[in-house]
């Protein structure tokens, strides 16, 4: 009796597809204190204070400063939860997002 040989017509994928992933961004304004601006990205976005610093400084400086990357969802749950922040205490303070 003959074999049949059937073979998959395309090879098997190994590789684990990755979730696309987002950048925060902190945009400068003219109001918000620095200070403020520190205390949220400790508070929201775990950082050390040097960094935190660092990071204010930037987006002050330069008008922006992508502050982290994230899956979408957490991405845009931290840039509301930042920019909310502001919002509460009257500060223009804003927070977006984009594909990396
Ligand atoms: N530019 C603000 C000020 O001079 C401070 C600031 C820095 C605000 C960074 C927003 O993303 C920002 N008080």
């Amino acid at each position: 009796m003959s074999k049949i040989l059937v073979r998959p017509r395309t090879k098997a994928r190994t590789k684990t597809k990755r979730p696309p992933l987002y950048k925060v961004i902190l945009l400068n304004d003219d109001f918000t204190p620095r200070e403020f601006v520190v205390v949220v990205l400790k508070a929201v976005f775990r950082m050390g204070a040097e960094r935190a610093y660092h990071v204010m400084m930037t987006a002050h400086r330069k008008g922006a400063c992508v502050i982290a990357v994230y899956t979408r969802d957490v991405a845009e749950t931290k840039a509301k939860e930042a920019t909310e922040l502001g919002r509460s205490k009257g500060y223009p303070l804003f927070f977006t997002t984009e594909p990396e």
